[in-house]
């Protein structure tokens, strides 16, 4: 018998002293979900961002396994040979027996190992696959759910490909297979019901139940023990997915989820209380130079600023130095995403900067994808209205500037009365008539499908924020993910977010949140809640979240208050400060833990695991920050100056510096904080043995 490796991790409270002792070197990862090289939602983003962190920890042994997706094959993926013999006989023999699985690498970074399989190749084997799943566990799955359909086929597929790399293994494999969100649960049942040699974790991502109950009106967290989760499933027709999702987390060496408030909304729904909750990372890019990415704010807000120039042309009437863009992202689900709360939120803002006679002007965007056919023609128009204003200019400054050249040539002054002649007031002139308008600027950028159902255009109908010159708030409806190749707004959205101020996300059911957490590492303010996993997560671990710019709503309202640039750009300077919490750096080490933990429950002769190990995230607190706080209710100023006018960059690159440093003393590392609390209500307690 082997000898048992023990896996010793000293605790949250240093970084420095992850101490692992597990030796992986013949065990194989298989990472399995849906959205492996196929962008359909955050769980992309997991994936796509954790790949590198991964792929250094499990080199040639790593491999992620998804659909076969034509389209983003072409784009995404170079296909090869598989490295490893005996997943090249796997394969070989699966295509053999009338698959059709193919091998790669994922060109992203750590250009991890992909095993994509394309289910509707297999889809002649539906009617049989769906009878042995409903005689080995009662669960019937509907012909016309058609993303049920491909979760049967994506099961029964990644289950063959788990058995049969067992089987073509000369030796006793070693495997992990960690399953992500109930569209790739059915692979990890059917692995422990072939009793596969195969260590399995489960994550969700969100719960089925969770997310239709929330977007249905309903009093979710309070009524969270209540729920008789048969019955609301089956109301919602969502039945067989549910059995699917509570079966994979029940058959699981290990479940996990991405926060502790899923952790609660799983043990009710779900039955199963995680053993390991894995919060979300991502890649976190530092720069060596502190104004580096204040620099990057600056060139994307001028970006964003060319596009407000085109869509408010003729209606120009407000300063855009003293604009501030404010915006919402992500999947569109009007109220679980808080889009209903960000737009009452900006009625009342409106009323306030209009009766104390505000010369600062909000721009709020919405980026949230819906059914169009396309941009609308008035928004278009307003680009090109711009443009041709940009060349009209461009063409007198040329023709201005060849005379006075001329003029200058000759030993003379130009004569100021005529170096601008008649052709050029001509041209001037139409162009500025070109700019008048008899509508309102656009609130939505495209012709909506349900133009007269949607949420949000509805909500702008009742609020009555139709972007007219009184109006200090204005709204910028886009329908669709941002696109470097747009003709409207050429940005993708990192530079986005970037020229941004503030990104707003009171979302109500939000397992982890990505948005905020991406503004967070960009030095960008955000707004979340404490009904979302991020704003959680950062509740926990800071002493004092708005500090650092992470505003955290218990969905209560609250007024906004006057900020000056100087303190804008402090804040941003403290949010980026975060970033390294937020790292797959640091945030990997619980993918670490759930993944020993799993192999110790499936090969407890080869593998020990020591629940010292962190189970939990809880166990640290980022300080609050040196500095004085923004916030001018609560800070005292340098100078009486700064509370009234916006302040001069040269000036504020000085207090701007003298302020990192002091932070920067204060938080040199966060991560050497006392736990404060190593017993976590969700410790490493699973039964998934069974
Ligand atoms: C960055 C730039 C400054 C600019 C400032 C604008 O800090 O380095 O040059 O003045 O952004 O900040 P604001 O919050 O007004 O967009
Ligand atoms: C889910 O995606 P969503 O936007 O449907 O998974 C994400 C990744 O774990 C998570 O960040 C998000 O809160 C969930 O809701």
């Amino acid at each position: 018998m082997p000898l048992a490796r023990s896996l010793s991790v000293t605790s949250l409270s240093g970084l420095e002293d992850w101490d692992e002792e597990f030796d992986l070197e013949d065990a194989v990862l298989f990472e399995i979900a849906w959205e492996v090289a196929n962008k359909v939602g955050g769980i992309y983003t997991v994936i796509q961002t954790k790949a590198r962190l991964t792929a250094e920890e499990w080199g040639e042994n790593y491999f992620l396994v998804g659909p076969y997706v034509e389209s983003n094959v072409r784009t995404q993926v170079e296909l090869i040979e598989p490295t490893n013999p005996v997943l090249k006989r796997t394969i070989d023999k699966m295509n053999a027996s009338g698959c059709k699985v193919y091998f790669g690498r994922w060109l992203i970074e750590g250009s991890p190992y992909v095993v994509l399989i394309d289910v509707a190749f297999s889809a002649w084997s539906l009617d049989t696959w769906k009878t042995e799943l409903w005689e080995l566990c009662d669960i019937g799955v509907p012909w016309f759910d058609r993303e049920a359909n491909d979760a049967v086929l994506f099961g029964f597929l990644t289950a063959w490909l788990l058995g049969e790399y067992a089987a073509q293994s000369e030796e006793p494999p070693h495997i992990v297979a960690h399953f992500h969100e109930w569209l790739a649960g059915l692979g990890l049942i059917l692995c422990r019901y072939r009793q596969l040699p195969v260590a399995t974790i489960f994550t969700t991502h969100a719960t089925l139940l969770g997310r239709y109950l929330c977007a249905g009106n309903v009093d979710f967290y309070n009524k969270l023990a209540d729920f008789n989760v048969d019955k609301e499933a089956g109301d919602r027709q969502i039945y067989h997915r549910y059995c699917l999702e509570r079966s994979a987390a029940h058959c699981a060496h290990v479940f996990t989820t991405v926060s502790q408030i899923t952790a609660v909304e799983a043990e009710y729904l779900l039955m199963r209380k995680p053993d390991i909750i894995t919060p979300n990372g991502l890649n976190v890019k530092k720069f060596s130079a502190v104004h580096e990415f204040q620099n990057l704010h600056a060139q994307s807000k001028h970006r964003i600023q060319e596009f407000v120039r085109g869509h408010f042309y003729g209606h120009l009437d407000f300063n855009l130095d003293k604009c501030l863009f404010l915006f919402i992202a992500g999947r569109y689900e009007f109220s679980n995403k808080g889009a209903d709360i960000f737009l009452e939120a900006l009625a009342r803002l409106n009323y306030l900067l209009r009766v104390n006679h505000s010369d600062v002007t909000v721009i709020a965007f919405f980026i949230m994808p819906a059914r169009t056919n396309n941009f609308n023609v008035e928004t278009l128009k307003g680009q090109a209205v711009r443009k041709q204003l940009w060349d009209t200019a461009q063409t007198v400054k040329e023709r201005f500037g060849k005379k006075l050249y001329e003029s200058l040539l000759v030993g003379q002054l130009p004569d100021v009365q005529k170096i601008i002649d008649k052709e050029d007031f001509t041209i001037m002139k139409r162009a500025i008539f070109a700019t008048q308008r008899q509508c309102q600027p656009p609130v939505c950028t495209h012709n909506m499908l349900e133009d007269s159902s949607d949420p949000i255009l509805n909500c702008v109908r009742r609020i009555g924020l139709f972007n007219s010159a009184v109006d200090r708030v204005k709204i910028i409806f886009h329908p669709e993910f941002l696109s470097s190749t747009s003709p409207l707004l050429p940005m993708d959205y990192e530079e986005f977010v970037r020229g941004c101020h503030l990104g707003v996300f009171p979302s109500y059911y939000e397992p982890w949140g990505y948005t905020p957490a991406e503004c967070t590492v960009m030095g960008i303010p955000s707004i979340s809640t404490n009904l979302s996993g991020f704003g959680c997560f950062m509740e926990e671990h800071i002493a004092d979240p708005s500090a650092y710019g992470i505003y955290i709503l218990d969905r209560r309202y609250r007024g906004g208050r006057r900020v000056s640039r100087r303190q804008r750009i402090i804040q941003r300077n403290r949010t980026e400060r975060l970033s390294e919490l937020l790292d797959w750096k640091y945030l990997g080490r619980y993918y670490i833990s759930a993944r020993h933990m799993a192999l110790a429950k499936a090969f407890p002769d080869t593998y020990m695991y020591e629940p010292n190990e962190p189970t939990s995230t809880s166990g640290f607190s980022y300080p609050r920050p040196a500095s004085v706080p923004p916030s001018p209710s609560l800070s005292r100023h340098s100078s009486p100056r700064h509370s009234e006018v916006e302040d001069n960059d040269e000036e504020e690159r000085y207090d701007e510096d003298a302020e990192a440093e002091k932070d920067r003393k204060n938080i040199r590392q966060p991560y050497a904080l006392p736990l404060k609390n190593k017993t976590s209500p969700l410790g490493a307690n699973g039964n998934g043995n069974g």
